[in-house]
């Protein structure tokens, strides 16, 4: 039996970030994580950091390799009818991205809990949540060592993704659920060649959407737009080669497509999911137990962690100071931001994916929308702001 302040689910972005921040401020946290330590650092994911994602992980002492092995990009190319439209990100909005994997911040935030010696617990099995709606609630599990363990708190906080068992344990009408469910879902690649261009290029095609993204000047990283019921087992490596060079194709003399051994390849299906609220009794939900959006805005791990920069500050009042108006405002605060990340996600999917159901008006509908945002500047500085991070509240 332990005591904590505060039990946090998972150990994805949201959990390592939220315990890290919690400990900065001098709060307890115990993180339990069911996966191996090798896993979840091998885990291959989110590719594009917002500014304020930067600017955090900088402010908290976590962003020396991402400052030395990030890729900073000032623009992004949208590429239809087969010529390219560069969105100057920075000249539009003052602002950039940075090319930073997700499992690279994985692996610097459990390199700064070993540092600090901060408790994570990996191979952990049968958590269970209970008595949710008191202020002691408790988390039952079976630790590494098969041990059965009970971690008394004052607050649970869910950062268990989308399958996890936290919002599962909120008993039925205590939340409510938007899902929305696209007809596509995206074969991702990481490849072993140097990237064929140095920003990314997010492609609308008759035959479907491609993108070109990267990891580093070695590493490329591309994704193909498939039918949610296609397996990866149809997709050799020469397939997806030869329909990325189809999906790719361009007039601009100076890109060419550079092919090279596949490291990783999957598929992941497409979906906008919202709970309100973020939150039941003591338990909190954050990152992706409360929220999925497509990954045309490069927005998933980026909400994960605002998400928890506000759980933090709504737990240090609460648990340092007796401060209840955070915490109470938590959700909504929240949902301000996953909202608007849910609109631009559906928009950049909508915009740029072939929809198989979708008639020749919207097609049209499409083209046009493509057409203002390369040509108007009003247009572009919106996708560009959007897409950069709006600045923390
Ligand atoms: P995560 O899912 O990252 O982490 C949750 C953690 O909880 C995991 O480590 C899991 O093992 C653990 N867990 C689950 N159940 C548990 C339990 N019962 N007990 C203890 N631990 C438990 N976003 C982008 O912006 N761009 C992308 O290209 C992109 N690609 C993606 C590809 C895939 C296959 C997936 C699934 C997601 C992708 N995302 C992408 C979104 C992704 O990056 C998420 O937004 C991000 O991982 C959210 O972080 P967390 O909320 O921490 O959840
Ligand atoms: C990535 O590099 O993995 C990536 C980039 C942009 C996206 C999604 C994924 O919109």
């Amino acid at each position: 039996m332990t005591d904590t302040q505060v039990g946090i689910i998972g150990a994805g972005p949201a959990g390592l970030l939220l315990s890290y921040l919690l400990q900065l401020e001098g709060v307890d946290a115990v993180l339990l994580e069911t996966r191996r330590r090798e896993y979840i650092e091998k885990r291959v994911r989110a590719g594009v950091c917002e500014q304020p994602t930067v600017e955090l992980l900088r402010e908290i002492g976590v962003g020396g390799r991402m400052e030395e092995e990030g890729m900073p990009h000032h623009g992004l190319s949208l590429r239809f009818d087969g010529e390219d439209h560069r969105i100057a990100l920075t000249e539009l909005t003052g602002r950039s991205i940075t090319v930073y994997g997700q499992q690279e911040i994985v692996k610097d935030l459990i390199a700064a809990h070993v540092d600090k010696g901060l408790p994570i617990e990996f191979e952990v099995s049968d958590v269970a949540l209970h008595d949710l709606d008191t202020e002691r609630p408790r988390v039952t599990y079976t630790d590494a060592d098969g041990n059965a363990r009970e971690l008394n708190c004052a607050v649970i906080a869910g950062c268990d993704g989308f399958h996890g068992v936290s919002r599962p344990s909120i008993p039925a009408g205590g939340l409510r659920t938007f899902d929305h469910e696209y007809p596509f879902a995206w074969l991702g690649v990481l490849a072993r060649t140097p990237p064929s261009h140095e920003e990314l290029i997010y492609t609308r095609h008759e035959r479907g959407f491609a993108l070109h993204s990267m990891r580093s000047p070695e590493i490329t990283r591309l994704y193909l737009q498939v039918d949610p019921r296609d397996t990866i087992e149809n997709w050799s490596d020469d397939r997806i080669w030869a329909e990325l060079e189809r999906r790719l194709e361009t007039t601009s003399a100076d890109f060419t497509l550079r092919e090279g051994p596949v490291l990783e390849k999957s598929i992941t299906p497409m979906r906008s999911f919202v709970v309100e609220p973020m939150q039941y009794g003591r338990l909190f939900l954050a990152g992706d137990a409360a929220h999925i959006v497509p990954p045309t805005g490069a927005k998933g791990m980026n909400l994960a962690i605002a998400d928890v920069r506000n759980l933090s500050r709504a737990l240090t009042d609460l648990l340092r100071r007796n401060r209840t108006d955070r915490a109470e405002s938590y959700s909504d605060t929240c949902l301000q931001r996953v909202w608007r990340a849910e609109h631009f996600s559906w928009y950049m999917t909508s915009m740029l994916h072939t929809d198989p159901q979708a008639d020749e008006f919207q097609h049209r509908l499409q083209l046009s929308q493509l057409r203002y945002t390369a040509s108007s500047t009003a247009a572009a500085t919106s996708l560009a702001e959007n897409y950069v991070g709006l600045p923390f509240d």
